[in-house]
C-alpha cells in the first residue's frame, strides 16, 4: 500500500451511520464511498466523511474494483461492502479461465509503453480494442525518450496506431526537466485515468511525478528477461490535486503481460478496431 494516501478535502459527513454494540452490521443510506484501492478480496473505500476503511465483499457477490461506488456497513471491527452502486463502465479482460477487473467508472486510459522493455502489439492492440468494445478514451503514452535509439524505433511501431486516429504522446521522466508532461497533463485534467501498461514502462514514477505527496516504488527493469519486476501489485487511485477531486485522478495498476478479449465475440471483433471498421459491409466474404 502507499505510504502516504492522497484524499479529497470535498468532505461530508455521513448521517445515521451509528454502530451497534452487538456487533451486527450497520447500514446507512448515507454509508456511500469510493474504492480507491484493492488487494485481494478487499478493498479501502473512501466514505463521505474521509475517512478509509477496509472492506470486504459479503460473500461471493459485491467484488468491488478501483473507482466503484459502494455502500457499506460496519461491525465492530469490519467494513462490509453491501451493494456496488450501478457502473458507467467497467474494464477488464478475461481469458478461458478467469476475469480480471481493472478498474470502474473510468474517463480515460492511459496505455503506458516504455521504449524498454520492448512492448508487445498484440497486447496493445488487445488493450485498445478492449477501451474500444467499452466506449473509453484512449491516449498512448511512449515513455523513456531519453533512450533515443530505443524510442525511435518503438515510436515507428506505434505508426499504424497514429494512422488509425490513436492519440500518441511521447515523454521522458527522468530528464531534468522531463519532457511532454504537458501534453500529458491536458488528457488527464478533470478525468479519472486509469495507468495501464506492461511491468517496468514506468507507470509509477509517472505518479511519483505527477503528485509530489505520492512516494510510490519503483524498480529497474531487468534488459535480461526484457521485462520489469512487477513491483507494483495493489491497484489505487491517487488524486491529482489532494485539495481538488474534480481536477482528476490516475489510477496505479500492476503492470500486465497477457490481455485476454475471450468477452468479446470474435465476429465482433473487428468492429473494434478502427482501421478494419471502415471497410465492414465492403468485403466480398461478408466480414
Ligand atoms: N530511462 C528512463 N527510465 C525511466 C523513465 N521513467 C521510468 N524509468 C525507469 O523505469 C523503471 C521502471 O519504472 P516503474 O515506475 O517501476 O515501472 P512500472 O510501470 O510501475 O512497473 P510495474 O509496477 O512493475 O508494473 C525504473 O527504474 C524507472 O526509474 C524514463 O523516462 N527514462
Ligand atoms: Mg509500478
Amino acid at each position: 500500500m502507499a505510504q502516504v494516501r492522497v484524499l479529497p478535502s470535498r468532505a461530508t459527513k455521513p448521517r445515521n451511520t451509528a454502530k451497534k454494540s452487538s456487533g451486527e452490521a450497520t447500514v446507512s443510506q448515507d454509508a456511500t464511498g469510493l474504492v480507491i484501492e484493492t488487494f485481494g478480496r478487499h478493498v479501502t473505500v473512501l466514505t463521505a466523511d474521509g475517512q478509509q476503511l477496509i472492506c470486504h465483499p459479503r460473500g461471493k457477490k459485491n467484488l468491488a474494483v478501483v473507482g466503484d461506488r459502494v455502500q457499506w456497513s460496519t461491525t465492530a471491527d469490519q467494513g462490509t461492502i453491501e451493494k456496488v452502486l450501478p457502473r458507467d463502465n467497467l474494464f477488464f479482460r478475461q481469458d478461458e479461465m478467469r476475469t480480471k477487473s481493472f478498474a470502474a467508472n473510468l474517463d480515460h486510459i492511459l496505455i503506458f509503453l516504455g521504449a524498454e522493455p520492448e512492448f508487445s502489439e498484440m497486447q496493445l492492440s488487445r488493450a485498445l480494442i478492449a477501451a474500444e468494445a467499452t466506449g473509453i478514451n484512449v491516449t498512448i503514452a511512449l515513455n523513456k525518450r531519453d533512450l533515443t535509439a530505443l524510442h525511435a524505433r518503438s515510436w515507428a511501431r506505434l505508426q499504424p496506431y497514429r494512422d488509425m486516429g490513436v492519440d500518441v504522446v511521447g515523454l521522458s521522466l527522468v530528464t531534468e526537466p522531463p519532457t511532454g508532461i504537458d501534453e500529458l497533463n491536458e488528457r488527464l485534467r478533470g478525468r479519472t485515468t486509469l495507468v495501464l501498461g506492461p511491468s517496468g514502462a514506468g507507470k509509477s514514477t509517472l505518479i511519483n511525478h505527477l503528485i509530489p505527496a505520492v512516494d510510490l516504488r519503483t524498480q529497474e527493469i531487468s534488459r535480461a528477461l526484457n521485462s520489469g519486476k512487477h513491483t507494483t501489485t495493489n491497484t489505487t487511485l491517487y488524486w491529482l490535486n489532494p485539495g481538488s477531486p474534480d481536477d482528476g485522478a490516475v489510477i496505479d495498476s500492476p503492470g500486465f503481460q497477457e490481455f485476454g478479449l475471450h468477452h468479446i465475440p470474435p465476429e465482433k471483433l473487428a468492429t473494434y478496431m478502427p482501421d478494419l471498421a471502415t471497410h465492414l459491409g465492403h468485403c466480398k466474404f461478408h466480414i
